[in-house]
Protein backbone atom coordinates (compact mmCIF):
# COMPACT_ATOMS: atom_id res chain seq x y z
CA UNK A 1 0.00 0.00 0.00
CA UNK A 2 1.30 3.75 -1.05
CA UNK A 3 0.19 6.81 0.04
CA UNK A 4 1.33 9.80 -2.64
CA UNK A 5 0.42 12.84 -0.10
CA UNK A 6 2.73 16.37 0.43
CA UNK A 7 3.40 17.57 3.79
CA UNK A 8 0.02 19.22 5.25
CA UNK A 9 -2.33 18.53 2.78
CA UNK A 10 -5.44 17.07 2.88
CA UNK A 11 -3.61 13.58 2.51
CA UNK A 12 -2.72 13.99 6.23
CA UNK A 13 -6.02 12.59 7.64
CA UNK A 14 -5.33 9.88 5.81
CA UNK A 15 -1.85 9.89 6.49
CA UNK A 16 -3.24 9.65 10.25
CA UNK A 17 -6.05 6.73 9.44
CA UNK A 18 -3.02 4.14 7.72
CA UNK A 19 -1.01 5.13 10.94
CA UNK A 20 -4.09 4.40 13.05
CA UNK A 21 -4.14 1.11 11.23
CA UNK A 22 -0.73 0.28 12.03
CA UNK A 23 0.02 -1.89 9.31
CA UNK A 24 3.02 -1.81 6.77
CA UNK A 25 2.47 1.45 3.94
CA UNK A 26 5.14 3.61 1.75
CA UNK A 27 4.66 6.98 1.79
CA UNK A 28 5.76 8.84 -1.69
CA UNK A 29 5.82 12.57 -1.20
CA UNK A 30 4.03 14.59 -4.57
CA UNK A 31 5.91 17.96 -4.10
CA UNK A 32 3.97 20.52 -4.67
CA UNK A 33 6.40 23.30 -4.71
CA UNK A 34 8.42 21.78 -8.13
CA UNK A 35 4.87 21.26 -9.83
CA UNK A 36 5.21 17.42 -9.54
CA UNK A 37 1.25 16.97 -9.42
CA UNK A 38 1.01 18.29 -12.90
CA UNK A 39 4.09 16.13 -14.33
CA UNK A 40 3.86 12.78 -15.94
CA UNK A 41 5.35 10.74 -13.57
CA UNK A 42 2.40 11.82 -11.43
CA UNK A 43 -0.06 12.16 -13.77
CA UNK A 44 0.39 8.90 -15.64
CA UNK A 45 -0.72 7.57 -12.30
CA UNK A 46 -3.42 9.76 -11.37
CA UNK A 47 -4.61 11.90 -13.92
CA UNK A 48 -6.36 14.08 -11.09
CA UNK A 49 -3.19 15.68 -10.47
CA UNK A 50 -4.03 15.93 -6.62
CA UNK A 51 -3.56 14.19 -3.01
CA UNK A 52 -4.31 12.14 -1.54
CA UNK A 53 -4.23 8.75 -4.10
CA UNK A 54 -3.87 5.24 -2.44
CA UNK A 55 -1.91 2.80 -4.87
CA UNK A 56 -3.22 -0.57 -3.38
CA UNK A 57 -1.07 -3.57 -3.28
CA UNK A 58 -2.95 -4.96 -6.82
CA UNK A 59 -1.95 -2.12 -8.65
CA UNK A 60 -5.52 -0.13 -8.37
CA UNK A 61 -5.51 3.39 -7.60
CA UNK A 62 -8.27 5.18 -5.15
CA UNK A 63 -8.55 8.75 -5.03
CA UNK A 64 -11.03 11.15 -3.33
CA UNK A 65 -10.18 11.71 0.48
CA UNK A 66 -14.05 9.57 1.48
CA UNK A 67 -13.48 7.00 -0.58
CA UNK A 68 -10.23 6.32 0.09
CA UNK A 69 -10.93 6.63 4.44
CA UNK A 70 -14.26 4.41 3.72
CA UNK A 71 -12.20 1.99 1.58
CA UNK A 72 -9.03 1.52 4.33
CA UNK A 73 -11.58 1.76 7.51
CA UNK A 74 -13.90 -0.86 6.02
CA UNK A 75 -11.26 -3.12 4.87
CA UNK A 76 -9.55 -3.10 8.34
CA UNK A 77 -13.04 -3.00 10.88
CA UNK A 78 -11.39 -4.18 13.77
CA UNK A 79 -10.66 -0.22 14.09
CA UNK A 80 -14.22 0.39 14.36
CA UNK A 81 -13.89 3.67 12.51
CA UNK A 82 -17.42 3.43 10.84
CA UNK A 83 -20.52 3.37 12.52
CA UNK A 84 -22.05 -0.58 12.29
CA UNK A 85 -25.33 0.37 11.72
CA UNK A 86 -27.23 2.26 8.36
CA UNK A 87 -28.06 5.18 10.33
CA UNK A 88 -24.36 5.89 11.98
CA UNK A 89 -23.12 5.13 8.15
CA UNK A 90 -25.53 7.86 6.86
CA UNK A 91 -24.50 10.47 9.49
CA UNK A 92 -20.88 9.95 8.55
CA UNK A 93 -20.65 10.22 5.14
CA UNK A 94 -23.26 13.39 5.26
CA UNK A 95 -20.67 14.91 7.75
CA UNK A 96 -17.99 13.39 5.19
CA UNK A 97 -19.07 14.84 2.48
CA UNK A 98 -19.82 18.56 4.18
CA UNK A 99 -16.35 18.70 5.26
CA UNK A 100 -14.48 17.84 2.14
CA UNK A 101 -17.05 18.98 -0.69
CA UNK A 102 -17.77 22.10 1.36
CA UNK A 103 -15.52 23.27 3.94
CA UNK A 104 -12.37 22.18 2.13
CA UNK A 105 -13.04 23.03 -1.04
CA UNK A 106 -15.43 25.51 -1.05
CA UNK A 107 -13.53 27.12 1.45
CA UNK A 108 -9.53 26.11 1.75
CA UNK A 109 -9.24 25.98 -1.30
CA UNK A 110 -10.20 29.40 -1.76
CA UNK A 111 -7.34 30.45 0.75
CA UNK A 112 -4.56 27.63 -0.66
CA UNK A 113 -5.61 28.14 -3.95
CA UNK A 114 -7.25 31.63 -4.55
CA UNK A 115 -5.71 31.89 -8.25
CA UNK A 116 -7.76 28.56 -9.22
CA UNK A 117 -11.01 30.67 -8.62
CA UNK A 118 -10.24 33.99 -10.24
CA UNK A 119 -8.37 35.12 -13.34
CA UNK A 120 -7.79 38.41 -12.23
CA UNK A 121 -5.35 38.62 -8.70
CA UNK A 122 -6.91 41.97 -7.56
CA UNK A 123 -9.72 39.59 -6.93
CA UNK A 124 -7.99 37.08 -4.88
CA UNK A 125 -7.96 38.77 -1.41
CA UNK A 126 -12.23 39.03 -2.12
CA UNK A 127 -11.57 35.15 -2.80
CA UNK A 128 -10.13 34.57 0.24
CA UNK A 129 -12.62 36.47 2.47
CA UNK A 130 -15.64 34.72 0.91
CA UNK A 131 -13.54 31.26 1.92
CA UNK A 132 -12.87 32.88 5.70
CA UNK A 133 -16.68 33.15 5.65
CA UNK A 134 -17.54 29.57 4.64
CA UNK A 135 -14.89 28.57 6.78
CA UNK A 136 -16.57 30.14 9.59
CA UNK A 137 -19.90 28.54 8.57
CA UNK A 138 -18.90 25.67 8.10
CA UNK A 139 -16.95 25.60 12.33
CA UNK A 140 -20.09 26.71 13.28
CA UNK A 141 -22.45 23.56 12.11
CA UNK A 142 -19.33 21.29 13.04
CA UNK A 143 -19.27 22.58 16.62
CA UNK A 144 -23.18 22.19 16.60
CA UNK A 145 -22.61 18.22 15.22
CA UNK A 146 -19.69 18.07 17.97
CA UNK A 147 -21.44 19.21 20.68
CA UNK A 148 -20.31 18.15 24.19
CA UNK A 149 -19.22 14.76 22.67
CA UNK A 150 -15.57 13.72 22.48
CA UNK A 151 -15.68 12.27 19.09
CA UNK A 152 -17.77 13.84 16.06
CA UNK A 153 -20.10 11.32 16.11
CA UNK A 154 -19.65 9.99 19.61
CA UNK A 155 -17.50 6.92 18.70
CA UNK A 156 -14.19 7.92 17.28
CA UNK A 157 -14.49 7.29 13.21
CA UNK A 158 -12.86 8.12 9.91
CA UNK A 159 -15.05 11.62 10.58
CA UNK A 160 -12.58 12.75 13.36
CA UNK A 161 -9.74 12.60 11.06
CA UNK A 162 -11.23 15.17 8.39
CA UNK A 163 -12.19 17.69 11.13
CA UNK A 164 -8.65 17.21 12.15
CA UNK A 165 -7.23 17.78 8.73
CA UNK A 166 -9.57 21.07 8.84
CA UNK A 167 -8.67 22.10 12.47
CA UNK A 168 -5.13 21.31 11.71
CA UNK A 169 -5.20 23.75 8.20
CA UNK A 170 -7.29 26.50 10.80
CA UNK A 171 -5.26 26.40 13.79
CA UNK A 172 -1.62 25.62 12.46
CA UNK A 173 -1.63 27.17 9.46
CA UNK A 174 -3.69 29.87 9.31
CA UNK A 175 -4.69 31.09 12.67
CA UNK A 176 -8.09 31.05 12.15
CA UNK A 177 -10.65 31.06 15.06
CA UNK A 178 -12.06 27.99 15.99
CA UNK A 179 -14.81 27.42 18.45
CA UNK A 180 -14.10 26.36 22.00
CA UNK A 181 -15.41 22.53 21.25
CA UNK A 182 -13.41 22.10 18.47
CA UNK A 183 -10.15 23.61 19.72
CA UNK A 184 -10.38 20.81 22.83
CA UNK A 185 -11.56 18.05 19.44
CA UNK A 186 -7.91 19.23 18.01
CA UNK A 187 -6.15 18.91 21.22
CA UNK A 188 -7.92 15.85 21.88
CA UNK A 189 -6.86 14.34 18.36
CA UNK A 190 -2.89 15.23 18.32
CA UNK A 191 -3.05 13.75 21.97
CA UNK A 192 -3.46 10.31 19.85
CA UNK A 193 -0.31 8.76 19.18
CA UNK A 194 -1.24 7.83 15.56
CA UNK A 195 -1.67 11.79 14.93
CA UNK A 196 1.41 12.75 16.57
CA UNK A 197 3.45 9.97 14.74
CA UNK A 198 1.84 11.47 11.47
CA UNK A 199 2.42 14.92 12.17
CA UNK A 200 6.16 14.11 13.00
CA UNK A 201 6.62 12.11 9.62
CA UNK A 202 5.15 15.18 7.98
CA UNK A 203 7.64 17.40 10.30
CA UNK A 204 5.20 19.91 11.99
CA UNK A 205 6.38 18.23 15.79
N1 LIG B 1 -11.76 16.02 -3.76
C1 LIG B 1 -10.40 15.64 -3.48
C2 LIG B 1 -9.62 16.90 -3.17
C3 LIG B 1 -8.16 16.67 -3.09
C4 LIG B 1 -7.41 18.00 -3.10
O1 LIG B 1 -7.93 19.06 -3.41
N2 LIG B 1 -6.15 17.88 -2.73
C5 LIG B 1 -5.27 19.04 -2.77
C6 LIG B 1 -4.40 19.08 -1.51
S1 LIG B 1 -5.33 19.43 -0.05
C7 LIG B 1 -4.34 18.93 -3.95
O2 LIG B 1 -3.87 17.86 -4.26
N3 LIG B 1 -4.06 20.03 -4.61
C8 LIG B 1 -3.17 20.08 -5.71
C9 LIG B 1 -2.94 21.46 -6.16
O3 LIG B 1 -3.43 22.38 -5.50
O4 LIG B 1 -2.31 21.62 -7.20
C10 LIG B 1 -10.36 14.66 -2.32
O5 LIG B 1 -11.37 14.54 -1.61
O6 LIG B 1 -9.37 13.95 -2.14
Amino acid sequence: MKLFYFPGACSIGIHALLEEIGKPYELLKVDFLTGAQFKHEYTDINPKAKVPALLRDDGTLVTEWPAIAWYLAKSNPQLGMIPADLEGETRLLEVLDYMIATVHMRGFTRIFRSGAFTPTKADEPAVQQTGRDIIADGFKLLSHTLGEKTYLLGEYSIGDLALFMLEFWAGARLNLPMPENLKAHYERMCARPAVQRTLAAEGFA
